[in-house]
Formats: structure tokens, sequence, C-alpha cells
């Protein structure tokens, strides 16, 4: 590959997205889901979205060419799984690198899985059971300086966090909240040392505004969809989401990483393509945002690029927001 420029595709020989970017052995790392080329069904259901394996992509700084590492994972090695490898993420602990990702398991319900490696390029063995407990999809874990590890997750429509609104999973129940009540939140829970599996109940995460009021289910440029991300900057937990049928990025923070979070603003407006997701990093001494959109394929929805932009702060830690396509 030949470098990249900020806002134009990482890669353009094979079709990626949600990318999740970290720092590991002072390089840039990328976990994105890995698009397929078909001509399958395309609906709210996100059956387009028929991924099957994860390759792993690396830079050794912004200057240099992207490393394709291949294929890390494939369904075929995951025991329990059975369709939609979803957004991935990766995180490092105990000397090893772990790769987070959701799928449909024999019953069509969403899970979320594990996998470890000891090479942050994989490839990575899949643990032979989903993580007890898990549901919904994009898993993005925050290993706090601490060490503790926290998995944030879920996603409306097709990730199915509407069917899990009475703890139990309901396979009928499409509906969220009516448009005046709280919106559905993203979910929390600590991960346990070893960091195979859940140490206590996923959480749901309240995010409110200014006034402390929640975000209600139909404010829609504000309420969580999927794809969290959560990150640390000045002692603030900056939580940051898609929303989903508006098509923004957007942020709270919180000096708690379970929450609340008190809504902020926009990181990035819309782009090419019905959905986004993201992750901020930091490397040397600039933030950077990882995205997507669909510009790779002139906008087919489940063909899309993977893409990185310098993210700013104000001085006040609020974040200036990115329009992807500004001249
Ligand atoms: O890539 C499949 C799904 O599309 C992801 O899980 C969502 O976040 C959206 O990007």
């Amino acid at each position: 590959m030949t470098n990249i420029k900020p806002n134009q595709p990482l890669v353009t020989h094979i079709y990626t997205a949600d990318p999740s970017a970290h720092v590991f052995e002072n390089k840039i790392y990328i976990y994105p889901s890995h698009d397929l080329d078909h001509d399958g069904p395309d609906n709210d259901n996100g059956d387009q979205y028929a991924m099957e394996d994860y390759h792993v992509l690396s830079l050794d700084n912004f200057d240099a060419s992207v490393v394709d590492h291949g294929e890390a994972l494939h369904l075929r090695d995951v025991p329990w799984a059975s369709a939609q490898m979803w957004a991935p993420d990766a995180a490092y602990k105990n000397n090893k690198y772990y790769l987070y990702f959701p799928a449909r398991d024999h019953d069509g319900i969403f899970r979320l899985g594990v996998a470890t490696g000891d090479s942050p390029a994989g490839p990575f063995h899949a643990e032979p059971d989903y993580i007890k407990g898990s549901y919904s999809i994009d898993p993005a874990v925050l290993v706090d300086e601490d060490d503790q590890a926290y998995i944030y997750f879920g996603g409306l429509w097709g990730g199915q966090l509407e069917k899990w609104q009475t703890g139990s999973f309901e396979p009928s129940q499409t509906e969220g909240p009516p448009a005046d009540k709280p919106a559905i939140g993203p979910r929390v829970a600590l991960l346990s040392e070893d960091m195979l599996s859940f140490a206590g109940e996923p959480q749901e995460i309240s995010i409110v505004d200014e006034d402390g009021n929640p975000i209600l289910a139909g404010d829609e440029d504000r309420r969580y969809f999927e794809g969290p991300w959560v990150h640390k900057y000045n002692g603030y937990y900056y939580l940051s989401y898609s929303t989903g049928t508006t098509h923004k990025l957007v942020y709270g923070i919180s000096k708690n990483p379970m929450g609340p979070f008190t809504f902020k603003g926009t990181i990035l407006t819309p782009v090419i393509g019905w959905t986004t997701h993201h992750s901020i990093v930091q490397f040397e001494d600039k933030w950077y945002l990882f995205y997507h959109d669909s510009s790779l394929s002139e906008g087919v929805n489940h063909k899309r690029c993977v893409k990185y932009t310098e993210l700013k702060y104000n001085a006040d830690g609020t974040i200036q927001t990115i329009d992807p396509y500004a001249e």
C-alpha cells in the first residue's frame, strides 16, 4: 500500500469499516470490520453486513504505508458463531492481545466473543463460547490507568438492543421507548482480570443534557444508536457514539467510566453512506479520529472504507466538530 492522507481510504483492495484504532508496540493498529462485496438483501435489520472475517491493519506512523496483516480470525474458527462478524475492538493486558467481536450465535442472537493472540497483528484464537451474559453488538474496551478493563457495547435496530429492554431477549420487541421517554443507553460491564468474562452484570449508561435530564428517545440528534467508544482526556472519560438515523458522531463526558455522561456536542458531521463508526486515539502528541464512509463504493452502505483525520480539542476540553469533506 502507498502511504495515506487524511480523509482518504486507508486501503482500497478490500472494503473496511468500524475502525478501532490503538497504539500497540509504538505503531498504530486498526481493527476494522471486513465488508463483503455481494448482492444479497439490504434492510434495516443489517442483513447486508454479512462479514465473515477480520483483517488487522497497521501503520508505523502517518507517513508510512498501511500494512494489511491478512486474515486474523474467521467465522469458521468461532464455534459459537453463525454469521455477521460486525465491529470489533482489541485490547492489551496480561502480556496478551484480546480481540472482542460481535456475531450471531446459532439462535440468531447477537453475542460478544473474545479471541486471544500473542501479537497485535493476530492471528487470534477464539474462546469456545461467547462471553456469558453478553448481547448486542459493537464492543469497545477501555483498559484504565489502574488496569481495570471496561467493555462498552450495544446497538439499536439490527444490533437488537430494543429486544433486551426487559433484561431478557424478547424477539418480537422491535420498538424502543416512546419519543418523550429516556432513550435506550449503551451498556458497560467490568471485565474480569483475565479479560475473558464479565465481572458483574452489564449496566445501562445514562446520557444526560447539561441540566442533568436524560436524553430522550425522540432526540435523534443526540440519543445513542450504536458504536460506543470511550477515551480519556485531561481526567475526563469521553463517551462517543453514532446517532444512526441522523448519521452523526457525538459525545458526552464524565468523571466516572460508568457514567452518567453529559452530552457535549458533535464530533463528525454526516458522511457518504448510512453508517459511520469510529475510534479516537492519541499517537505521539496528536489525537486522531478513525471513521468510515461509503465513498469507495460511491455510496453502497455495505461497501465502506476506513479513513482517519486529526481531532482537535478546544481549551475547555470540548472537541472541534469535523466536516470530513471540507476543503
Ligand atoms: O458493520 C456492521 C455494523 O454497522 C456495525 O456493528 C455498526 O456499528 C455499523 O457500523
